[in-house]
């Protein structure tokens, strides 16, 4: 491997787009007027070892099946492709891997011109680029949010016997990058081999990289509901729903909306672009264990009829919608306007050979462990997790802390105007993607920046505010490290997130320390800003079956012996201004190689295959007797509301 050719591969291609993202990005659901096609399965893959990692471009392996070029692997799409083969050299390769897939369209999809094509990616990390049948169609930065490209006028230009999309992927991480990383060059030719290069991150998981979430082609007619925004209020208990729709193709059409409850009957509708439903003695959508009935889904159909010489021509697109809302105080966190106390996890994307790819046995597990531990809430710690995953959290009721891929940045140049200006667009791209969940209740901007580093108060005073011009109705936190006592971010979020690890990397083995330390960390805090508080990251590395008492650290003993200790803290401290817990973390997850991982981080609750160790059991103990504690149920219902364990 020689020069540098993995950084300047990915350095002239990024987008140089300007911020105010183009158009919507709807999850495409079927209806009467749109279609779906999964193109999930085996992928025809190759990883490009040359030198350089340039020898597909230089090929053009995009012109030609890639099969004709070479040797190939079958790839499973969506996973990541490191821990798919037994090739050590593919678990850690950095640089393009190349994805192909062949697929025939429909005869009408490809004659038919009033019908809109378009091929979504859920997420390719992390810098993309895609061809169809050989033409450059699309490229896209950033490895945790969807992408799209209309691709209509090229299958309908003549006839299609088939189509064949081609992707580039590649996993540089580059110091403005979201995570960033850098590329170190071992020079030092008595120690290794010419050209060697390793990936550096500062962040604790494993840059997993491929095709990590569903691929698929979709239709719409070619005048189309291109975005709908909803937010929502209350006015005694009449919800009220404010919809804005953008339609893209004409500027003739009509639009209808109507809003149906859970049994389909309609309870309002309208008409317009945008406007306001009132829906008298609205059901509204609660937390999980926060009521009776938890996590209430309307329907907000929406029905657009384009004028066209043919006559009109319809286009149906359904949003769930919860009616609920978030504020916040100087000591309280309110969804419709009731305390509401995360008591939950932190979570990853990550699981035995799959790596960070999407899975639907996964998701229901961690779903049903989530709701057996008593959750009510999870932080996307530390990337937009998928689209899917926050479909589940509106339909149960799992709030989320949605937080961006800013993650890890911890050097100078990670500060400048580069860096700055794709976090902006990530958020963009992040608020544009799940702005109507209701179970998205706040948004994350970073974890653990270096904020004390001088150009990190600039960025973060535009990084929130620009956030918070985004989307109004939602408070703004960036996530912060006990020990970064004078934080540059901190006075510009709405809720303070602190992660700590008194008696782990702090007084290792010192479990009596905890009571004092995270007592003075609260105080410290609060006293700083007069802010809500979180304690977002909190735990122990246990290897399960692992036993000592009087408990050492690594043993399940003495994770649960930790857990109790910051439990007698937050018990003091959550009756005045901590307003969550979320442990670190919900499983166990892959890392980079390190002598203090052994095979990954082991802070999980449960096992990388979803097992309990026995701390699962003190936090399910705990997060149902909070639960129960703190219901919100009319008296009328209290009787037999109080939850079960
Ligand atoms: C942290 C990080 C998280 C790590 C964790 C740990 O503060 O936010 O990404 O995995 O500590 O276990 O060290």
């Amino acid at each position: 491997m020689g020069g540098t050719p993995v950084l300047a591969v990915v350095g002239p291609l990024l987008w140089a787009c300007g911020l105010a993202l183009q158009g919507g990005m709807l999850y495409p659901r079927e209806s009467p007027s749109r279609e779906r096609k999964e193109l999930g399965g085996l992928w025809s893959f190759r990883a490009d070892f040359s030198d350089n990692r340039r020898q597909g471009f230089e090929q053009q392996w995009y012109k030609r099946p890639l099969r004709e070029l070479g040797p190939t692997l079958d790839m499973p799409v969506p996973s990541s492709f490191n821990d798919v083969t037994q090739d050590g050299r593919l678990r850690g390769f950095i640089g393009w891997v190349w994805y192909e897939r062949e697929t025939v369209l429909p005869l009408r999809w490809t004659q038919d011109l009033g019908t809109r094509v378009v091929l979504r990616l859920g997420s390719a990390h992390y810098y993309a680029i895609v061809w169809v049948n050989g033409v450059h169609m699309a490229e896209h930065e950033g490895g945790h949010l969807p992408f799209e490209v209309d691709i209509s006028t090229l299958v309908q230009a003549g006839p299609l016997e088939s189509c064949r999309i081609t992707i580039a992927i590649n996993n540089t991480l580059t110091p403005n990058t979201l995570p960033p990383g850098t590329i170190l060059y071992k020079t030092d030719t008595s120690k290794y081999p010419k050209g060697y290069f390793v990936q550096n991150t500062n962040f604790d998981f494993f840059n997993y990289a491929g095709l990590h979430r569903p691929v698929l082609l979709y239709t719409t007619p070619t005048t189309y509901i291109d975005d709908i925004t909803v937010t929502t209020g209350m006015d005694q208990d009449t919800g009220l729903v404010n919809y804005q729709i953008s339609v893209q193709g004409s500027q003739r059409f009509d639009l209808k909306v109507r809003l149906l409850d859970a049994e389909g009957q309609q309870v309002a509708e309208g008409t317009g672009a945008q406007g306001q439903l009132q829906v008298p003695r609205a059901h509204l959508w609660w937390p999980y264990l926060m009521h009776s009935y938890p996590a209430y889904l309307y329907s907000l159909e929406v029905r657009l009829t384009a004028q066209t010489a043919a006559g009109p021509v319809p286009d149906v697109y359904t949003l769930p919608v919860g009616i609920r809302t978030v504020a916040v105080t100087e000591s309280q966190f309110l969804i419709n306007g009731k305390p509401f106390y995360f008591h939950g996890v932190n979570k990853h994307e990550d699981a035995d050979i799959r790596g960070k790819g999407f899975d639907w046995s996964l998701l229901a597990k961690d779903f049903n462990l989530l709701r057996w531990l008593g959750a009510n809430a999870f932080r996307t710690s530390h990337y937009p997790y998928a689209e899917e995953v926050m479909q589940l959290c509106d339909r149960y009721g799992i709030v989320v802390i949605d937080e961006s891929p800013g993650v890890g940045i911890v050097l100078p140049e990670s500060y400048g105007n580069a860096s700055l200006h794709h976090h902006l667009e990530v958020m963009e791209e992040l608020v544009r993607r799940d702005k109507n969940h209701p179970a998205v209740v706040m948004w994350s901007v970073a974890n653990e920046p270096t904020s004390f580093l001088k150009p990190a108060g600039y960025y973060f005073k535009t990084l929130i505010a620009h956030t918070k011009a985004l989307d109004p109705s939602r408070p703004v936190t960036f996530v912060t490290n006990a020990n970064y006592a004078s934080d540059l971010g901190a006075p510009y979020v709405d809720v303070i997130c602190v992660n700590s690890y008194y008696s782990w990397y702090h007084d290792p083995g010192h479990l009596e320390v905890i009571p004092l330390q995270l007592a003075t960390q609260f105080e410290d805090w609060y006293g700083a800003y007069q802010k809500p508080i979180i304690q977002s990251e909190y735990g122990a590395e246990t290897i399960p079956g692992f036993h000592q008492d009087p408990p050492v650290m690594f043993t399940e003993e003495y994770q649960r012996r930790l857990l109790e200790q910051y439990h007698l803290v937050l018990d003091q401290k959550r009756r005045q201004y901590v307003v969550g817990e979320l442990i670190w973390n919900f499983a166990d997850f892959m890392t980079d190689q390190s002598p203090s991982r052994a095979v990954g981080n082991r802070k999980g609750i449960f096992t990388r295959q979803r097992q309990p160790k026995s701390a699962a059991f003190v936090l399910r103990d705990r997060y149902w007797k909070i639960a129960n504690e703190s219901t919100h149920l009319k008296p009328q219902c209290l009787e037999n509301s109080l939850f079960v364990l």
